[in-house]
């Protein structure tokens, strides 16, 4: 499942491959015309139904589900560790399918702060994924006590590209984007910032050790995803989580 997968210039990608990846370009040399886009057709087709189920599961549990998303190192698991210790001083029963290609590094540093994680290691079995999908999500859920809990965080492989164009089943996405990584982003991956509702503008604490310009990275989000809200925030101090935790348990005390 999700082997070959579509990038933002059209082509499409292999990585069925210890990870690395190989570039498929238009796959011409594997099947032409109608052939081919049934082949694709059927991939997104089976990520999708995938993903209905997953989401039936949570609504059914009453779960609210949330996927993040980030380039590696933007600060999705510092976030976490925060978000997760706020959570429990408030109630709120979370639990973290926590994605990464190989190591659990990731779920160690969120292990003992009241949540249920599961890890999924994509270079387990999965072929190294650059990103998690709904099948794949569909078996880490196995391991959560979905009626025990009141909202899902799932920290999706480290990746601008991949994740975007898998729908795992959450009901809202959410990136973390770190100003260490320049103003230019959201126009080198619009497919990424098109598909979110939220983006964290993060390691705001560093502001003034960069040149970092807000404003111009602001307006390249709203170029590319008009709709988007962003929240500048540190993971590292705390500041601006206020309105992270707003966004993120609106919909479950508003039930
Ligand atoms: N200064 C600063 N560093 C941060 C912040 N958030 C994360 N980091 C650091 O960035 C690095 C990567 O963070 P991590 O949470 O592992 O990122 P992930 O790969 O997206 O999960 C770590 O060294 C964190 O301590 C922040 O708000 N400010
Ligand atoms: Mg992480």
């Amino acid at each position: 499942m999700g082997r070959f997968h579509r990038h933002d210039d059209g082509t499409w990608h292999d990585h069925d491959h210890d990870g690395g990846g190989r570039d498929l370009g238009d796959l011409s040399a594997y099947a032409t015309g109608t052939e081919r886009v049934s082949v694709l057709e059927r991939i997104f087709d089976e990520n999708d139904r995938a993903a209905v189920v997953n989401r039936e599961a949570f609504d059914a549990a009453g779960v609210q589900a949330v996927n993040l998303m980030s380039s590696p190192g933007a600060g999705k698991t510092t976030l976490l560790a925060r978000t997760l210790r706020t959570l429990r001083d408030s109630g709120v029963r979370a639990g973290v399918v926590e994605g990464d290609i190989e190591t659990s590094i990731d779920a160690d540093r969120l292990a003992g702060l009241g949540a249920q994680i599961s890890l999924l290691n994509t270079g387990d079995g999965f072929g190294g994924e650059c990103h998690l999908d709904a099948p794949m999500v569909a078996r880490a859920l196995t391991r959560l006590d979905l009626d025990a809990l009141d909202l899902v965080l799932v920290e999706n492989v480290g990746n601008l590209v991949c994740p975007a164009e898998f729908d795992v089943g959450a009901h809202r996405r959410v990136m973390v984007s770190s100003i260490t990584e320049g103003e230019d982003k959201p126009l080198k991956y619009p497919v990424m910032f098109r598909s979110i509702e939220l983006v964290l503008i993060n390691k705001i604490d560093l502001l003034p050790y960069l040149d970092f310009d807000l404003d111009l990275f602001r307006g390249n989000v709203a170029q590319v995803n008009p709709a988007a809200r962003m929240l500048d925030i540190s993971a590292r101090t705390g500041e601006g989580l206020a309105g992270w935790y707003r966004w993120l348990t609106e919909p479950i005390t508003a039930r």
